[in-house]
């Protein structure tokens, strides 16, 4: 049994709702670790890097302009078989078809404000993860520099 790591984001729509804590409860309730966690306003470029898998489908620019609209809550969450079971707690990527007691099962309507993501593999977690870290590292000299 292996410790994994997975990416969590809460998307614009998400945060203007005022659904972080919800979201973070569900999470910390369930019982994984909080091992990371940042507000940040999502720069484009981590937006098209984050979302490349998806660049040849017709809701791509729709996609970034919606992950770009405002700032996303971006966290790490620790544990066996976090991947797994965080997919499970946020439900199917069509809210409307989400299973009642997911979150986007109880929170959302719309496939385009499914207010959350969670990476869908442990490789994509880590490196989902590792990406995550980068940015904060990069924010944070660069918050240095213009002091
Ligand atoms: P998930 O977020 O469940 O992992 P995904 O990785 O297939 O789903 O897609 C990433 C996001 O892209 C998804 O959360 C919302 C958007 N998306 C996916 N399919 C879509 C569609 N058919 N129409 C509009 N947006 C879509
Ligand atoms: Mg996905």
């Amino acid at each position: 049994e292996q410790v994994e790591q997975t990416y969590i984001m809460v998307k614009p729509d998400g945060v203007q709702r005022g659904l972080v804590g919800e979201i973070i409860s569900r999470f910390e309730r369930k019982g994984f670790k909080l091992t990371g966690l940042k507000l940040f306003q999502c720069p484009k470029e981590l937006a098209e890097e984050h979302c490349k898998d998806l660049k040849t489908k017709s809701f791509y620019p729709t996609l970034i302009d919606y992950i770009t609209s405002g700032p996303v809550v971006c966290m790490v969450w620790e544990g066996v078989g976090v991947v797994a079971s965080a997919r499970k707690l946020i439900g199917s990527t069509n809210p409307l078809q989400a299973e009642p007691g997911t979150i986007r099962g109880d929170l959302a309507v719309q496939t385009g404000r499914n207010v959350v993501h969670g990476s869908d593999s442990p490789e994509n977690g880590k490196r989902e993860t590792g990406r995550f870290l980068f940015l904060v590292f990069k924010h944070i000299i660069s918050e240095m520099i213009s002091s």
